[in-house]
């Protein structure tokens, strides 16, 4: 059985050709104009950045090298016993761009099992942390703190030539990712359960299955089910979002990829982003304290209005791409489909009534191009119904998961040679200077 590295290896040689030829025969070819609107408008749909493992078209959703989230349900092998995706086989494909084997997805949850421990270290920097501090903070800071052994940052201070800077990042990202359950478990513990024993890692078992054994919900294997969807489908959504540009900004300053992936965390963690998901529930719960059980069409259209007049966005909607129901809301909906415990939840039930009226408010009210819900409408619900309850901690799992892409992304920026990035910027005298003189 191959391992995840020497698949990487075999593709290298043709992505590196691949890049080599653009440069040489399309280097000054032109994608689309640069307008004043993509200047201060957040970049939004300006073309200007390479990343390999994902493409976002505005109806259709993400497809991970080509593969959409059904295709994925289909040709990804499962956890024992289960039918969903795993991170294990989701991150084989996004890094090699080849569907792996039942072998090869085992084999490298094994790899992942046995790098899974934590240092002595973070523990005890988690440990001092307060638990009052926000779990997206403590992600974060444990995450940047594991720099301490960077193979990356050693080797480049040891002196490496450019074309062994990949296989260092590649062993950090490996590292980083096998850890990233046990930090997040350790910080869901400190904060919600301080003193409860947490499962030591099953060799055994794939890496969301550990993950959910150490939260504590290892015998639901309902919601380890749906853990495993949630974290492959939030993987990567291409580059241009705020998580996974940053991590790729970072690291082409050759940051290693702990320093890269803390700073994804911390713009993650912001509420038009990642937070969104602790946003919905939030909103969620307010909404039904405000209507009370008699829950109708009619007024969560109210309360949508109400929100919306105070200024506020509704949280799970719009995007900066799609333009359509997000496909990742449609595959979690479609998890619920398939159980009748959760259709008949309230929070579950009022999602799908939110989204029965939302988009045609959302179209009344004018401003949203994208009036339809994205994956953070749909994702906190279901963990509330299995007794992951605490949403200001859902981030944190937005973010075990986003590793999978950004990770992916920094080992390919390096094995292509990516430089820093280093964007123009312009003030507003000299926009205006520049659009008279056109
Ligand atoms: N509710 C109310 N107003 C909204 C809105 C929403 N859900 N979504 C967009 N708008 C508003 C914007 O605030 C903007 O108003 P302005 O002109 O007064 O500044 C206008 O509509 C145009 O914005 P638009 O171009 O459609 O959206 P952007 O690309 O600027 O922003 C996000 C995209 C996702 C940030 C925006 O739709 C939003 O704030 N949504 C709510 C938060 C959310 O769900 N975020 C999660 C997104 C994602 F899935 C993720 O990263 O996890």
């Amino acid at each position: 059985t191959k391992s995840i590295r020497e698949a990487l290896e075999e593709v290298i040689p043709a992505k590196q050709a691949q890049l080599k030829r653009l440069k040489a025969e399309h280097s000054q070819a032109v994608l689309g104009d640069v307008k004043v609107e993509h200047v201060i408008g957040g970049m939004r749909g300006l073309k200007s950045m390479l990343w390999e493992a994902s493409v976002l078209d505005p109806n259709e959703g993400i497809r991970f090298h080509g593969l959409t989230i059904a295709d994925c349900q289909e040709v990804l092998t499962p956890a024992p016993g289960g039918k969903e995706i795993i991170a294990e086989s989701m991150f084989w494909l996004l890094l090699t761009g080849k569907v792996p084997t039942e072998a090869e997805t085992r084999s490298l949850s094994q790899e992942l099992a046995r790098r899974g421990e934590l240092p002595d270290y973070i523990v005890k920097l988690i440990d001092s942390l307060p638990p009052t501090l926000h779990p997206m903070t403590q992600l974060g800071m444990g995450v940047a703190a594991m720099n301490h052994d960077s193979t990356f940052a050693a080797a480049y201070e040891r002196g490496i030539k450019k074309s062994e800077y990949w296989t260092h990042t590649l062993e950090d990202c490996m590292n980083l990712l096998a850890r990233l359950p046990a930090l997040a478990a350790r910080i869901y513990r400190n904060v919600y359960n301080p003193g409860k024993p947490i499962s030591v890692i099953d060799h055994n078992l794939d890496l969301v299955g550990n993950y959910s054994n150490m939260l504590g919900f290892g015998s639901n294997h309902d919601l380890t089910e749906y853990l495993r969807l949630y974290i492959a489908i939030h993987g990567d959504h291409e580059g241009g979002n705020a998580s996974a540009h940053t991590s790729h900004l970072v690291g082409s300053t050759l940051s290693d990829p702990y320093l890269s992936y803390s700073a994804a965390l911390f713009a993650l963690a912001g509420p038009l982003h990642g937070l969104a998901n602790q946003e919905v529930l939030r909103w969620q719960q307010n909404m039904q304290k405000e209507i009370g059980s008699e829950i109708t069409h009619e007024n969560i259209k109210e309360y949508l209005w109400k929100t919306l007049n105070s200024g506020q966005v509704v949280p799970g909607y719009g995007h900066g791409v799609l333009r359509s129901p997000d496909p990742r809301f449609i595959a979690l909906q479609k998890f619920c489909d398939t159980k009748p415990e959760l259709l008949k939840d309230p929070t579950i039930q009022l999602v799908r009534k939110t989204y029965d009226v939302a988009p045609d408010v959302l179209k009344e009210h004018g401003k949203t191009k994208n009036p339809y819900p994205n994956v953070d409408a749909a994702s906190g619900c279901v963990l509330y119904h299995y007794g992951l309850t605490q949403f200001k901690y859902y981030t944190v799992i937005f973010g075990v998961s986003r590793a999978l892409g950004a990770l992916t992304q920094l080992v390919w920026a390096r094995a292509l040679g990516l430089p820093i990035e280093r964007p123009k910027s312009l003030s507003m005298d000299t926009i205006e200077k520049l659009v008279k003189s056109t």
